[in-house]
């Protein structure tokens, strides 16, 4: 089962409880306070993990719980720190944090590295012991604290699947042909509309170690915006790609007309979210094996001219003119990793350097005043 949104709940370990204790030992009449400090609770964290693929599996396990802190003990015992929780999801995942009063989302993680790890909900801090608020007065103290509680919080997951190629058509227009000929994805192919029910990624291996990730997502349909066919929930797999490749079927099998097919699923990706549009695009005449009229070819090729798209004709099922198509994804695909590679460094370089002015020079910096200024 293929899920890419679900709401869980998450809390954090309670920090363990100070200890009230007093020293006994022979000989000693009035021993002094020793209660230990309590532990620390678990926190709860996000990890991107490459084996998982949805999240299904917290449909069925919606509750997190770090481990709570040890009390604290005599002898200064400080009790045990709660185990941190680690959560495993799908490279992807979005995290939000939804606010208990509005129901307003607030994003509080975006996982899109391997191993990635990201804190949300933090352990509680450890009760200070009787030990702690001895003073010279007071050399018998009865207080304690209990432990802070463990943060808690209820999350929404949405997956968006990281693919630098989305393939993009109507049903039957043949994208999981094409991605089974062009990586090691094996997804079900026939000639019935709507044999895609979620999406397929597959890994192109280009020569030189150039490879790329492509999203086969279920065909859509004129209409899907408002649900028609599969709707359009599972664009949002492609929100993420660099290049867009759309397939349409020119065999004239469909009784549709390319054209129209084309211009159909545009208005669709629109419909869904604009940035779509503004992402290269290529165009692949498909099935030309089995063309019955070429002016369906030229018409399409007319269409995707004046859009100033690259035109190819291709036939998943011969392979012609499909490893034209993937070399022409490339060069862009590269140019944005470099694009983002630079973006991620400027962003790190930001970060690292964020108090530091440019002309930063400690000698001529004016001393910092210390209390607060007198007033006059
Ligand atoms: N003749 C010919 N048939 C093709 C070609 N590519 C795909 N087909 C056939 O078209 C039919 C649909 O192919 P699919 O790859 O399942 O199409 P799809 O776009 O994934 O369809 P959905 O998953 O329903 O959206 C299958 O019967 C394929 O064999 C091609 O280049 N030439
Ligand atoms: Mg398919």
């Amino acid at each position: 089962m293929f899920v890419d949104e679900v709401d869980i709940h998450i809390k954090a370990g309670d920090g363990g409880r100070g200890s009230l204790s007093f020293r006994r030992e022979k000989f000693v009449p009035k021993g002094g306070p020793d209660g230990g400090n309590g532990g620390a609770g678990g926190s709860v964290y996000v990890v991107a993990d490459p084996h998982r693929n949805t999240l299904v599996h917290f449909r069925f396990n919606p509750d997190y719980q770090a481990q709570r802190g040890g009390n604290g003990a005599g002898a200064l015992r400080t009790g045990r720190g709660g185990r941190d929780l680690d959560i495993p999801v799908p490279v992807g995942t979005l995290v939000y944090k939804i606010d208990p009063d509005t129901g307003d989302k607030v994003q509080a993680a975006d996982l899109t590295v391997v191993g990635q790890r990201v804190l949300l909900a933090q352990g509680g801090r450890g009760g200070l012991g009787n030990a702690h608020f001895a003073t010279s007065t007071n050399r018998a103290p009865r207080k304690v604290q209990p432990g802070e509680p463990g943060q808690e919080f209820e999350l929404h997951l949405t997956l968006k699947l990281l693919a630098d190629v989305g393939l993009v058509g109507y049903p039957n227009a043949g994208k999981s042909t094409l991605i089974s000929v062009i990586s090691a994805a094996k997804p079900k192919i026939a000639a019935y509309p709507f044999t895609t029910l979620t999406p397929n990624l597959g890994v192109v291996a280009l020569s030189g170690d150039r490879d790329f990730v492509v999203a086969d997502v279920p065909g859509l349909i004129e209409g899907a915006h408002e649900g028609h066919g599969l709707g359009h929930q599972f664009l949002r797999h492609i929100e993420r790609t660099k290049v867009i490749i759309h397939l349409v079927d020119v065999s004239g099998a469909s009784g549709r007309d390319p054209v129209e097919d084309f211009d159909t699923i545009r208005k669709e990706l629109e419909l869904y979210n604009p940035a779509l549009l503004k992402k290269p695009h290529l165009v692949a005449a498909n099935k030309i094996d089995a063309v019955d009229d070429p002016k369906r070819v030229t018409a399409l090729e007319k269409r995707a001219k004046k859009l100033k798209l690259k035109f190819f004709q291709i036939s998943a099922v011969t392979g012609a003119g499909v490893k034209e198509l993937v070399e022409a994804a490339w060069p862009i695909i590269a140019k944005a990793r470099e694009l983002e590679a630079k973006a991620i460094a400027v962003a790190q370089d930001e970060t690292e350097n964020r108090d530091v002015p440019a002309d930063y020079n400690p000698a001529l910096m004016p001393p910092l005043r210390s209390g607060t200024p007198k007033k006059r």
